[in-house]
């Protein structure tokens, strides 16, 4: 082959690469150029049929045809790449001020919110989770709690009974006979869950939720439960947290008391939400009555109990600063929506 051909043959092929208007047609020229029978390949087999002499002259021009030729195929490939990125990133354009299609982001009700909160504190000082019937028996929920029938005390528990012996248990310590019956001390156990009473105004609401807290065990005092009850109540509301213990009466608690915290709203200086006072009573507890722990088959001699109570609608809306326990029950979308 003569120089001046290959010579032509470089020229030619730089041009249909330069004209080259798609990946495809360049394709097709590196085909033509370095294919198995391609230009370039046939000009490399043709050196055999060169006299020796000229065959290093012939040999480097095809080479350096054929790097003139890759070069140039690299070089309009490239540019092909960039056109069709560049034409992409265009087509798919993130509007970033476009409104979001994705679905709308739901969030825990605030009194299973309030119940995994405080069952999670629990579970981490060693209590163990348990439930028990939202029917009950009068026994349970009464008998065994150290109020007869016909106690005054019933009174203070508006009860919804569906016959003599079964009613809508009324407190959560309803499960404490059922558990003290059942386990051997020591244990410590916590009960979430619904209760029921005739009683309706912005604090109070035919049902409501309570958590029940019992620890049985030898040398236990108030003392425990006191400072049970503050680390209870400062993870649950912050370190900052001030307690105050009041003395009340539950027949199944002796001594018993009354739990307040300071208003998270207020800090204790006074607000709507605490209406004025600055605390707000969150539970009862007390010492588990020497009567109740007998009735249930514990020996009071050796054993030992507290208790304690949580009113959980109160405490879920004490948390989120909700001024009406009927907000909690009506499930507008819009007052849930500003529980997220
Ligand atoms: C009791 O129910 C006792 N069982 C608590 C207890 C347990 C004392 C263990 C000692 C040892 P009380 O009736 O005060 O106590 O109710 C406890 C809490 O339940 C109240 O502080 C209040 O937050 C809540 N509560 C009571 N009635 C209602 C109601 N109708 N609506 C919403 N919350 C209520």
């Amino acid at each position: 082959m003569l120089l001046d051909e290959l010579v032509k043959i470089k020229e030619d092929l730089l041009k249909e690469i330069q004209s080259a208007s798609s990946q495809k047609e360049l394709n097709d020229v590196r085909i033509k150029a370095l294919g198995k029978s391609g230009l370039i390949t046939s000009a490399s087999k043709g050196m055999r049929d060169v006299s020796p002499e000229d065959r290093p002259k012939l040999g480097a021009l095809i080479n350096e045809v054929r790097t003139a030729i890759e070069q140039a195929l690299q070089v309009k490939g490239e540019k092909f790449e960039q056109e069709a990125l560049n034409k992409r990133l265009e087509e798919e354009k993130i509007d970033i001020t476009e409104p979001s299609k994705f679905g709308k982001v739901g969030a825990l009700h605030p009194i299973p919110d309030v119940i995994d909160r405080l069952t999670d504190i629990c579970v981490d000082m060693g209590f163990s989770v348990v439930e028990g019937p939202e029917i009950e028996t009068d026994y349970y929920n009464f008998e065994a709690m150290n109020i007869p029938k016909n106690h005054p005390s019933r009174d203070m528990q508006d009860t919804f009974f569906i016959t003599d012996e079964i009613l809508l248990r009324s407190q959560t310590s309803a499960v404490q006979a059922r558990e003290m019956e059942k386990r051997k001390p020591p244990f410590k156990i916590v009960c979430p869950g619904k209760t029921y009473r005739n009683d309706s105004d912005a604090t109070h609401s035919p049902i409501f939720h309570q958590l029940e807290g019992l620890v049985v065990d030898e040398n236990i005092s108030m003392a425990d439960l006191k400072s049970m009850l503050t680390i209870l109540m400062k993870r649950l509301y912050g370190e900052d947290t001030m307690i105050r213990f009041r003395p009340s009466f539950f027949p199944f608690t002796e001594p018993s008391i009354e739990v307040d915290v300071s208003c998270p709203n207020c800090h204790g200086k006074g607000c709507n939400i605490c209406k004025g006072s600055g605390m707000l009573e969150l539970l009862g507890a007390g010492v588990v009555n020497p009567k109740v722990l007998e009735m249930s088959g514990i020996d009071s001699k050796k054993y030992r109990g507290f208790a304690f109570g949580f009113g959980l609608d109160r405490t879920a809306m004490i948390l989120n600063s909700i001024s009406n326990i009927k907000s909690l029950y009506k499930n507008d979308i819009r007052f849930l929506n500003q529980m997220k």
